[in-house]
């Protein structure tokens, strides 16, 4: 029964997705309403693909090159050929971006193993499909700027001899389940911890702790090489915020001065509580405050132009024009 026949159905259906806009599929920009892969596509049969989440803010893409060598890292490590220069995908998404005048917006870019038979081997998959679909800013996931209230789950991050977390795979079946026990517990978001039980990152960001000594950081051997956390390091030195990377415990997170976690999507986002203990005072510290305000100022002020340049003006008879 189609929702036309139905009222009650009707009814029930959840508004119109919006399908405007430009989609990269196939090689070639598409109608959003249009675009689609094969129903043998080995990224939609066994999660056979990697991706990136990217931002663009007031008319750039931040850190456009980071996340593009990004991709090409998980898809070497998958054996994945990307039938693309990184300079060419970086154009790519570009174009993506001026098709859809996105000034600010969420860009999604996506490689998977293509098209092939039933039967995980991917040499049947003759060529890589690079996708790229870009959204307006709203879009997105918000995240509350107040703080949010994390548990652990039960779920350990990918072992690194496993499918290193290092890959932006995907397979995300493993983070999916932490987030839906983070649902049913009434949490915002859950940290996962690696196999040796130190904490690794939360479900779709990189998770750090703010002590009365240092900010710290897992190492990335258990956790994505977050572009976010990246930044962060850096922004850390900038405003003086003495910054290392060593592993720390539950027991370090219960008793931290500040926690965050960090992402593309969730930008810096204060924690206020982990499986029941209030981190420090119970609000957003100080140190965490000022990352805040640094990557919001950080992330407005640089990256790949969406527009092209314009013309340089010129000289004439003395004269600039
Ligand atoms: N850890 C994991 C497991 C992630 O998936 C991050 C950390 C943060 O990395 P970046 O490079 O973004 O700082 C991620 C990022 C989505 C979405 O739509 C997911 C990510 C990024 C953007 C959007 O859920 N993952």
């Amino acid at each position: 029964m189609t929702n036309e026949t139905s009222p009650i159905l009707r009814e029930e259906a959840p508004p119109a997705r919006p399908t405007d806009g430009t989609v990269y599929v196939s090689g070639a920009f598409r109608p959003a309403a249009d675009a689609a892969v094969s129903v043998f596509d080995h990224g939609l049969l066994y999660g056979d693909g990697v991706f990136e989440g990217i931002r663009a803010y007031n008319g750039r893409i931040f850190k456009l090159e980071r996340h593009v060598e990004r991709l090409f890292d998980s898809a070497k490590a998958i054996r994945l050929e990307i039938p693309h220069t990184p300079g060419e995908v970086c154009d790519i998404v570009v174009e993506a971006c001026r098709r859809n005048e996105i000034h600010d917006g969420y860009i999604r870019l996506v490689v998977t193993r293509g098209p092939g038979d039933l039967g995980i081997d991917p040499r049947t998959c003759r060529r890589a499909e690079v996708i790229v679909i870009v959204r307006p800013q709203l879009a997105i996931y918000r995240a509350p700027t107040d703080g949010i209230r994390v548990i652990t789950s039960a779920f350990r991050r990918n072992a690194i001899d496993a499918t290193s977390p290092s890959i932006k795979s995907l397979n995300y079946l493993n983070n999916v389940l932490a987030r839906i026990e983070a649902n049913d517990r009434g949490a915002d978001e859950a940290l996962m911890l690696d196999a040796q039980g130190y904490v690794a990152e939360a479900t779709v960001d990189n998770f750090f702790i703010v002590t009365d000594h240092a900010l710290l950081a897992p190492p990335t051997a258990t956790n994505l090489k977050g572009i976010t956390r990246e930044a962060l390091l850096s922004v850390a030195v900038g405003l003086n915020i003495r910054a290392e990377e060593r592993p720390f415990t539950l027991f370090d997170v219960w008793t931290a001065r500040e926690a965050f976690i960090c992402g593309t999507a969730a930008e810096v986002v204060p924690v206020i509580s982990v499986d029941g203990r209030t981190i420090g005072s119970g609000g957003v510290g100080p140190v965490t405050s000022r990352i805040v305000a640094a990557y919001h100022e950080l992330v407005r002020s640089q990256g790949r132009p969406i527009q092209p340049a314009p013309p340089a003006r010129e000289m004439v008879a003395g004269y600039r024009v």
